[in-house]
């Protein structure tokens, strides 16, 4: 997403999928939307709910390669995204941000008497009209480039985030909700970039006695309610920290707000949040009221509240990294067991029109998996005759072991292949 690595070394300052007002990139196969898919969800909360579980393995029902990765034009979805389905880190209490979501409940069972639904097992296959259409993406949004989004179809996406759930949560009657999973975007590779990672979507609807007796509108009722709750949030997770509000833009908040922390001389952003577009309240039966909704990121909360310095941990199966973490232990440092050399590679090449910096990071990790720790521009140029020439730096390194040469040579090989046959640009 972003072109100058000196950006992805700064640690959270990282990109948002949301934050584009008006970008304009052409969308090559972003059909209308038909509603078949996501709208035929009952209003009975629990055949809802069972309707969704039994998408995933989770309900007992499988989803087969077939109906995620398919070898067609309108399917963007790799293996190793496919493998990722149903992993489900954050329903594990031992796990990094397994403790870390269930020390977010703690804040919000305490503080709101257990008013907030939680919800953590929907299933992250969800309908274009969920992810963007619902939350009033705008139909030109970048996010909803096959550039930055896995399609599985034209009209079937991986959610790149939580919000996806909002409006159906909301028709079937859910004013206070956390819902917590997996979500997809095609991304750029470095230590705090990983294509699949965890978001936490947090939602409260108020009344009008609710905003009528403080003397407030209700747009600023809810501003000030939304923000004293993250600020407790924050507080109960980091203790006694500095923070502030940064404005921002979202599609579906209005005003929005990034909440950022000082942690280790650098401010971080950890959530995005603001009073919802009263257009979403009043499609989805709650014409008379307002709301608030948050989406906080857990690996960037994570890394920071464990000491965990490469986002490709989260996903290790490493008895030195898994045995660290315990249940109810939120903050407990993460000791280093080594740290294994690096091994650099270049790769120049003539692009073309269509090249993008996602779609050699996908082929990356198609070949090299988490081996890879970071794809760098290096550099950019045009020659002359207005050809356009660039030069990436792929670290690879094994978070669990030293790697040979001949390991390397041969990855970068088959990079070196794929990225002349698929990417179709003229290698230098
Ligand atoms: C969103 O995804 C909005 N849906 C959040 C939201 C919800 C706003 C409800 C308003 C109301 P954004 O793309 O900024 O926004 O991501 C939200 C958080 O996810 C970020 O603050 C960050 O903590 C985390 N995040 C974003 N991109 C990545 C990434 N590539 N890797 C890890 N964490 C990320
Ligand atoms: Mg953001």
């Amino acid at each position: 997403m972003m072109m100058i690595s000196s950006m992805h070394t700064t640690l959270f300052v990282g990109t948002s999928l949301f934050r584009h007002t008006n970008s304009l990139r052409t969308l090559k196969f972003c059909l209308p939307f038909s509603s078949s898919a996501a709208s035929s969800l009952s209003i009975d909360k629990k055949k809802w709910r069972q309707s969704v579980f039994s998408a995933l393995e989770v309900g007992g029902v499988k989803i087969t390669r077939q109906d995620v990765v398919r070898d067609d034009p309108t399917n963007n979805v790799p293996d190793n995204i496919f493998s990722k389905l149903g992993m489900q880190l954050h329903r594990r209490n031992q796990h990094p941000l397994g403790i870390l979501k269930n020390a977010i409940y703690e804040y919000f069972d305490t503080n709101y008497s257990n008013k907030f639904n939680k919800l953590d097992d929907l299933c992250p296959i969800v309908s274009l009209k969920q992810n963007f259409d619902d939350v009033l993406v705008p139909e030109d949004h970048v996010s909803r480039s096959y550039n930055d989004t896995y399609y599985i179809d034209p009209q079937t996406v991986l959610r790149c985030h939580t919000s996806a759930h909002q409006a159906e949560l909301l028709r079937s009657g859910y004013t206070h909700f956390l819902v917590t999973g997996d979500v997809y975007r095609r991304d750029s590779i470095d230590s705090t970039h990983y294509p699949v990672f965890h978001q936490m979507e947090g939602f409260r609807v108020f009344v009008p006695e609710e905003w009528e007796a403080s003397g407030m509108d209700a747009t600023s009722f809810s501003a000030a309610d939304l923000k004293k709750c993250l600020e407790g949030l924050a507080r109960h997770l980091f203790g006694d920290v500095e923070m502030r509000w940064v404005d921002t833009y979202f599609p579906f908040t209005n005003p929005s707000f990034e909440l950022e922390i000082y942690f280790k001389e650098k401010w971080l952003e950890v959530l995005g949040c603001g009073v919802t577009e009263q257009e979403i309240l009043n499609r989805n039966g709650q014409p008379n009221n307002v709301a608030w909704a948050f989406g906080l990121g857990l690996e960037r909360l994570a890394m920071v509240l464990f000491d965990i310095p490469d986002i490709r941990l989260f996903w290790s199966n490493d008895e030195r990294f898994t045995s660290q973490f315990s249940k109810g232990q939120l903050g407990v440092k993460f000791k280093p067991y080594s740290k294994y050399p690096p091994c650099y590679k270049d790769i120049s090449f003539w692009i073309n029109e269509s090249f993008t910096e996602n779609n050699l990071c996908e082929v990356v990790r198609g070949v090299a998996g988490d081996l890879v720790e970071e794809v760098q521009l290096i550099d950019n140029f045009t020659n002359k005759k207005g050809m356009t020439s660039h030069c990436y730096r792929i670290a690879y390194r094994s978070m669990e072991r030293s790697l040979t040469d001949d390991e390397i040579n041969d990855l970068q090989w088959k990079v070196r292949e794929l990225v002349q046959n698929k990417l179709e640009v003229v290698i230098r």
